[in-house]
């Protein structure tokens, strides 16, 4: 057997183990309380993520455990009741050698799949749409350049509005809605500072910068909410853009996509966007100066 495929067994085994005793695990979109770990992965990215993560985790266990067994052995070994008189050898080549080639070959064996998965990440060869993602203090816009080419704001629900089963500091007036089960490739920049678009459970967090345009990829292969947080400090209401993503079967999504288009082209989203923001700070600050 290969070694990547005794690494393969060992990651799903430990997954197997992890979804047996973290029931909760699997139906989290969000945040569960009492929990530990990722949420559940939604994209081939995501789960490429868990899989480095389990590699990684296997081989500093395995070598924290042997530096501890090391020391153990010494400090019993070589107390100074049991070797009273200590040896002076400086030298072994034989340790030497071993010494630095052995952390080489961790090193090379951590690189392969690191690599592998950075490029992998990093942009999808065959995208099917485009989601436009832009980061404004303190919410976000996106456009549908393939699909009608409009844009809307998207902005948290405040606390006292939430509707019951919402999650606090997670809902959106208008979520992202997107379709499952294919490449879409996501180009994202900012407003005015740095924000970071972040979605646990796609693998995605990816920062958004003024004046430039950073790509990243995602594809969802099961229908449902996800949700993710603003993950650069950008101000005062950095905790206060979530982003709330829908996906939803292709032909949804078309039906979504057609109606989007009147309804975001028909009203200047922007005004009222803005007007909402100012009382939001306004509320925000007087909280902060009281
Ligand atoms: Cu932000």
């Amino acid at each position: 057997m290969k070694l990547s495929q005794v690494f393969a067994k060992f990651t799903a085994g430990l997954s197997a183990v992890a979804a047996l005793l973290l029931p909760a695990f699997a139906s989290a979109a969000v945040p569960q309380p009492w929990t530990f770990g990722f949420q559940e992965a939604a994209t081939p990215v995501m789960r490429d993520i868990e899989d480095l993560h389990h590699l990684l985790l296997i081989i500093i266990t395995v070598i924290t455990l042997f530096v501890l067994a090391l020391l153990l052995y010494v400090m019993f070994r070589f107390s100074a009741k049991r070797n009273p008189t200590p040896s002076r050898t400086a030298h072994n080549t034989l340790i030497e050698v071993l010494w630095t080639v052995l952390p080489v070959m961790i090193l090379v064996v951590i690189a392969v799949p690191s690599f592998k998965l950075l490029y992998f990440m990093d942009r999808t060869s065959a995208p099917e749409m485009t989601l436009k993602v832009v980061g404004h203090q303190w919410y976000w816009s996106y456009q549908y350049q393939d699909n009608g080419d409009f844009s809307f704001d998207s902005l948290i629900v405040p606390e006292d509005q939430l509707k019951p089963g919402q999650h606090r500091l997670l809902e959106v007036d208008n979520q992202v809605v997107v379709p499952i089960d294919t490449n879409i490739r996501v180009l994202v920049t900012s407003d005015d500072v740095l924000h970071s678009w972040a979605v646990p459970a796609f693998g995605v967090k990816i920062d958004t910068v003024p004046g430039h345009l950073n790509e990243t990829w995602m594809r969802i292969e099961r229908p449902g909410t996800y949700y993710g947080q603003c993950s650069e400090l950008c101000g005062i209401n950095h905790g206060f853009m979530p982003i709330a993503v829908k996906a939803v079967s292709k032909e949804e999504f078309r039906v979504w996509a057609e109606e989007a288009r009147k309804k975001f082209a028909a009203a200047d989203s922007t005004a009222p966007a803005l007007a909402h923001l100012e009382s939001a700070s306004e509320t925000r600050l007087a909280a902060v100066a009281q």
